[in-house]
């Protein structure tokens, strides 16, 4: 018989065959012979979050960067807690591994008021994830741990939940059922005809657009050639860098600008590559997408599911894009007269945005300035996101400004702290409103315990700016329920044996974002908005609120 070990201890060897380097976490009556497992061996760094939606949401910003992002949470409400940051990496497709807890085996689903119960945990996880299982036998765990890990990361990627009952976590099996990590399941081979019969039609085209999406995140080069080729692109804001900015190709995510809607409406093609179109930045489908359109996706179901395509290429976007890019022979479509009025509709486009930010442009720019090339932006839903976040702050690389696609409030701190540790040798910049922060505020404790190299900018105006916004557009101006009583987020940084900053005017951006970034480790900037001038945003353009 060989060494037998804790199903606990076969969940952590079998992470590391992963390369798994850091697990995030709340440790739990629940989670513990897993938890203990990790610790007794010494080779993954576990991240004790003060909250399962932290823990999650930095698994899922590790995710992103690393390939497969780790959280470990208790049963009932703490898998409960988790349900939020779910949603978001299904939205941002990230190769997640969500372990949980489960009652003793004996006592599953009997309602008998066994600690941490709850009713039908399996079915919330099976919403929020991309599958969710539960391991009902100690032989299987392991075998059920790999089609977990190769479900997360086989795209389109996303968040799998694995609960795990007490006991079977703490009973032992013997150690050769650990076995080497599986590959995810490899897409179908592009096919040479249907490259050259898209290759054919995107010929005929005067002008084809390229939309990118966040299936598209790995595919810079392809992009680039076809870009270089005079294809005239644009992005979702998650697929922000795939382009760099300052391609003379590029419309950057300049979706909702007159000048740029322009601009893509006079294309007479239009590629779309890994993207759902999604309605923030097609004002709810209203755009006009120039036809023929044709859509790369490795998701059939995605096919027209908004748009209505001429074509539906089901295929890995990296895979297509890169064959079709091997076609071109320099300059294919457009000139030089072309690339003037692309760049002239860009520089209106980035003209109007920074009118709206009046002197928070040069927020934009001091960090600009301050953060290497390198450097990461995280961004949370909020005014200062929405608009020069998203849109204004420079991309040249991919994943180099990341956010909560899921449009929910609160994940910009645990954001900032797993894409920092992911990216030790990176500066990170967590952008975050006060309301936002309030959700996540624990992880605050997070970031100064684990000196993630992020500096938290709070830009705090004293309560919900997004919705004072929506208020006074589409309710009349009745402001409603969107003041905030917010600490001194300073002196409460300080408290917590963080270095903080306060601002309070324009002109000290520059000098408190160098000062801030130029520190090693964590740091807090806070901007007092009151003092400097409110930012005008009431929302994505909508066709109506409702
Ligand atoms: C989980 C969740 N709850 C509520 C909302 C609605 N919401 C959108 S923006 C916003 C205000 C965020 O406030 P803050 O973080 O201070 O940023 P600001 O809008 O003031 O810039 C709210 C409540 C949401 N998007 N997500
Ligand atoms: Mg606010």
């Amino acid at each position: 018989m060989s060494e037998m070990i804790t199903v606990g201890e076969a969940i952590a060897r079998t992470l590391e065959q992963y390369q798994v380097d850091a697990i995030y976490g709340v440790i739990s009556i629940h989670n513990l012979p897993i938890a203990d497992a990790v610790g007794q061996r010494g080779n993954i760094r576990f991240v004790p979050a003060r909250g399962e939606a932290g823990s999650v949401t930095m698994a899922d910003a590790h995710g992103r960067f690393s390939g497969l992002g780790v959280a470990l949470t208790s049963t009932g409400a703490g898998a409960g807690n988790a349900v939020g940051a779910l949603v978001e990496a299904m939205n941002a497709c990230t190769p997640l591994l969500h372990l949980t807890g489960q009652v003793e085996k004996a006592w599953l689903d009997a309602d008998t008021g066994f600690i941490h119960e709850t009713r039908d945990q399996l079915t919330f996880l099976k919403a929020s994830s991309k599958r969710a299982y539960r391991i009902s036998n100690a032989n299987q765990a392991i075998a059920i741990l790999h089609k977990a890990i190769q479900d997360a990361q086989t795209p389109p990627c996303g968040p799998v939940s694995v609960e795990i009952p007490i006991d079977i976590q703490g009973a032992k099996i013997p150690a050769s059922l650990v076995t080497a990590a599986v590959r995810p399941a490899t897409p179908a081979a592009v096919d040479a005809a249907t490259v050259d019969a898209l290759w054919a039609q995107l010929k005929q085209a005067k002008q084809p657009l390229l939309w990118l999406g966040g299936g598209a995140l790995s595919s810079a080069a392809a992009v680039k050639k076809l870009a270089d080729a005079g294809m005239t692109v644009i992005s979702s804001t998650h697929a922000r860098g795939v382009l760099p900015d300052n391609h003379r190709a590029s419309l950057r995510a300049f979706h909702n600008s007159p000048s740029v809607e322009a601009i893509m409406e006079s294309c007479d093609f239009t590629l779309v590559a890994g993207s759902r179109l999604r309605s923030n930045e097609t004002r709810s489908w209203t755009l006009t997408l120039p036809e023929p359109r044709v859509q790369i996706d490795i998701d059939p179901a995605a096919a027209s599911r908004n748009y209505l395509m001429d074509q539906t290429i089901i295929a890995d976007c990296g895979a297509l894009l890169t064959a079709l890019a091997a076609k071109a022979q320099g300059r294919e479509w457009g000139n030089s007269a072309w690339d003037e009025q692309v760049q002239q509709a860009v520089v209106a486009a980035e003209q109007g945005l920074r009118e709206q930010c009046g002197a928070y442009a040069g927020l934009n720019d001091a960090i600009e300035h301050a953060l290497p090339d390198d450097g990461i932006l995280v961004r949370d839903i909020t005014v200062s996101g929405s608009l020069w976040g998203s849109r204004l702050f420079r991309a040249h690389q991919p994943l180099k400004n990341i956010h909560s696609l899921a449009g929910a409030i609160g994940m910009g701190l645990p954001m900032a702290i797993g894409t920092a540790i992911a990216n030790p040798q990176h500066k990170v910049v967590g952008l975050v409103g006060d309301g936002g922060l309030s959700l996540n505020l624990g992880e605050l404790a997070t970031l100064a315990q684990e000196k993630a190299n992020v500096t938290l900018l709070i830009m705090n105006d004293g309560g919900y700016g997004v919705m004072r916004g929506i208020q006074d557009k589409y309710f009349g101006g009745r402001q409603y329920y969107n003041e905030l009583h917010t600490p001194d987020f300073t002196a409460l940084a300080q408290a917590i044996g963080l270095q903080a900053w306060t601002v309070n005017r324009a002109e000290d951006f520059q000098a408190a974002m160098t000062e801030a970034l130029a520190m090693p480790g964590p740091s807090v900037v806070e901007v007092r908005m009151g003092e400097i001038g409110a930012l005008r945003f009431a929302g994505p353009p909508q066709k109506t609120l409702y």
